[in-house]
């Protein structure tokens, strides 16, 4: 595995949607793409970071700056014998996960691309399809919500999860239960509460949700796991895991009884594959988060989501939803709630060089 050369583009590309959650409304995906270039192939990834430190405390212009004066340097023309190793010539840094994981995804892409095989298998995956869920942004009023849930039950997908915020949570989770008494149904809320809104939490466990998603603060713990015995319905993790560590921590604790497992979150396949099998040891589902990210994004989430302790339905939803043109050639489309995993070497899908050239506010090109 040998890194010849490196591309970096950022491009924005506006979303079909208005996605408003506890941080706030979003419209548009600011979208940093890593090629790797060796062996005659070209490895991509996507980074999941945001422009302001809103998810996470990663932002992208801190993103390119560790990339452009710490990690590509470390990696460039230089060999190594697979993309965890190529991994830990990133570890002693401290943090920027989501940097790192950008470049050691590209690298398990470029890896897979040179041996001609899809990412899926190198990952040890066995799923030629994944289950997939929708997540939906705050909308106007009950009506509003009850009405988008239907839209997306009926195009199949096998799970619905409602944003919610402190003000925002009963009313829509009640009027999407009482018209769906079936449905798998969840709620996120991005860290919008404290332990002092126990109590209104605790009115959620009626509704039957699958699991309440990162309801306290993205770097606590300990209160989730005060939280989760006072609540009848498990708590699921996103922002709080960033490693098979504060996996193992959350999970011994009973901080939360499912994780939301982000490969981008975590710094990449390797960790997420550690952070897949501690929660595997300790009898705790995953599933795929998304961070609406592009078909490069998408792609890699869909190859991970192959793996068995995958047992929810993840959020890498049809691309077709959120942009009007992707990142990729290939079509990313869900069919009664299932994605096919594209089979092509790596990840599957092909980079659209022209659109993206054309959509690029910024792009470098980096040798040793
Ligand atoms: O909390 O899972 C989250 C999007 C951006 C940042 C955080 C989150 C999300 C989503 C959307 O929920 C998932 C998707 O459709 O990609
Ligand atoms: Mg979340």
């Amino acid at each position: 595995l040998t890194i010849e050369r490196a591309e970096i583009y950022l491009l924005r590309l506006p979303l079909k949607f208005r996605f408003e959650t506890s941080f706030g409304v979003q419209t548009e995906r600011q979208v940093p793409l890593l090629l790797l270039h060796g062996g005659g192939v070209t490895g991509l990834s996507e980074g999941v970071m945001e422009g302001l430190p809103m998810y996470r405390e990663e932002t992208i212009v801190g993103a390119l700056g560790f990339l452009t004066s710490a990690a590509l340097p470390s990696v460039l023309g230089r060999s190594f014998a697979n993309p965890e190793a190529l991994g830990e010539a990133t570890a002693h840094w401290r943090g920027n996960r989501m940097a790192k994981a950008m470049l050691e995804m590209a690298a398990w892409d470029l890896w897979a691309r040179q041996l001609d095989v899809p990412l899926w298998q190198l990952l040890g995956g066995n799923k030629t399809e994944v289950a997939v869920g929708v997540s939906l942004g705050i909308q106007d009023s009950a009506e509003a919500t009850v009405e988008s849930v239907a839209r997306h039950a009926e195009q199949g997908y096998r799970r619905v999860k409602l944003k919610i915020k402190p003000g925002w949570d009963l009313e829509p989770v009640r009027a999407v239960r009482q018209a769906f008494p079936e449905l798998h149904l969840t709620v996120d809320a991005n860290s919008a509460y404290t332990l002092a809104d126990s109590a209104g939490l605790q009115a959620l466990d009626d509704f039957g949700l699958d699991y309440i998603e990162q309801p306290l603060a993205w770097d606590d713990l300990h209160d989730h796991a005060t939280l989760q015995s006072r609540l009848r319905t498990p708590i699921c993790l996103d922002e709080s895991i960033a490693s098979a560590a504060d996996t193992r921590k959350a999970l011994t604790s009973d901080a939360g009884r499912v994780i939301n497992l982000k490969v981008g979150r975590v710094g990449g396949h390797s960790e997420a594959r550690r952070v897949h099998d501690v929660a595997q040891s300790f009898g705790v589902p995953v599933w795929c988060g998304g961070m609406l990210e592009s078909g490069v994004g998408r792609a890699h989430n869909i190859h991970l989501s192959t793996l068995p302790n995958f047992t929810k339905p993840g959020d890498t939803a049809s691309a077709s939803r959120y942009f009007a043109t992707d990142t990729v050639n290939e079509p990313l489309e869900a069919e009664n709630g299932l994605m096919p995993v594209p089979q092509g070497p790596g990840i599957g899908v092909s980079l659209n060089r022209e659109f993206v050239e054309a959509q690029a506010d910024y792009h470098e090109e980096f040798s040793a």
